[in-house]
């Protein structure tokens, strides 16, 4: 069965970027053992002033040590830290974005979360979805799986006993399919999402959301249909980030012939104006998107 460095071989991958996404990867025994030993929440806040779990601090420090040790970054910009961190020693020009525990709020319910990773070249982690080199999620589920695009497709790795990845699924495709799942609540949507969603609903869609992004995306890549986290009457970028989790998640869906949008444009389009800046989110199959661009055909 091929493991995940040999797939990266196969692809031709520079071993600089292979050896940084084998240590991402193997991040993923100490983060489920942490599970275990963080459970509770404790009295702090990040940086949007939402409730954070201890496990959020706590993968946040250890994959960033990690990755500031290796070597291979330049720069780390995580939605857990205000600040880009930067690493003028390291001898690579790798820019990571990351989102460390997507997902948080479930931890104590025990449902899955993931860690989600988008990797730059050229130092800097300002830039657009279109230049990723590569993004991965880990989601933690009754397996470990690495769902992983270095721009040829979509593969999933699922880890053995022995901590290997090996290929699970491969050049993974975006059914059509009617599963849909959205962030916010009913009175509080912007008008045209109401329309799409109460539209698809007409047509038989079927609700699937559990609030981890990473596992409700994981479940339409599979099965199809779409993501949404969408613009709010009151907060008109919606909640999710533009580069910690719509970007890499973005890059994964576009790559297995899904699309993205923001309801106007492709979420890999988007240039980031500051690391931490939110955006509408859309993920899913073509014709969801082609619906949902619709509905917003003519509005902001
Ligand atoms: P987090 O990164 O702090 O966990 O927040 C992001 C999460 C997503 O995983 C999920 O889709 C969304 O927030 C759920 O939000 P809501 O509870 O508003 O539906
Ligand atoms: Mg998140």
């Amino acid at each position: 069965m091929t493991t995940l460095r040999e797939y990266l071989e196969s692809a031709g991958c520079e071993a600089a970027l292979q050896d940084l996404i084998m240590l991402i990867g193997r991040q993923a025994a100490p983060i489920r053992e942490a599970f275990i030993t963080h459970q509770a929440y404790v009295d702090t806040e990040n940086v949007f002033g939402e409730q954070q779990a201890a496990m959020d601090t706590w993968a946040d420090a250890w994959i960033t040590r990690v990755l500031g040790e290796s070597g291979l970054i330049r720069e780390l910009a995580s939605e857990e830290q205000e600040e880009v961190s930067v690493f003028p020693d390291s001898t690579h020009e790798y820019a990571v974005v990351m989102d460390p525990m997507d997902g948080s709020s479930l931890i104590q319910t025990n449902l899955s979360v993931g860690t989600i990773i988008g990797i730059f070249g050229g130092g800097t982690v300002m830039q657009s979805g279109r230049n990723l080199k590569a993004a991965l999620y880990m989601l933690y589920g009754p397996m470990t799986t690495l769902t992983l695009s270095v721009g040829q497709g979509v593969q999933v790795f699922a880890m053995d006993k022995d901590g290997e990845y090996r290929l699970l699924h491969q050049d993974m495709k975006i059914p059509e399919g009617k599963n849909y799942g959205t962030g916010g609540t009913r009175p509080t949507w912007v008008a045209p999402h109401r329309a799409f969603i109460e539209a698809i609903e007409e047509e038989g869609a079927k609700i699937r959301y559990t609030g981890s992004f990473v596992a409700d995306f994981h479940q339409i890549l599979t099965y199809g249909g779409i993501y949404c986290y969408p613009a709010l009457n009151e907060k008109p970028k919606g909640k999710l980030r533009l580069l910690y989790e719509a970007i890499p998640v973005g890059f994964i869906a576009e790559q297995a012939g899904g699309r993205t949008s923001d309801g106007h444009q492709s979420l890999l389009d988007i240039v980031p104006e500051e690391p931490h800046q939110r955006t509408p989110i859309y993920v899913g199959s073509p014709g969801m998107i082609r619906k949902v661009e619709a509905a917003f055909e003519g509005t902001g």
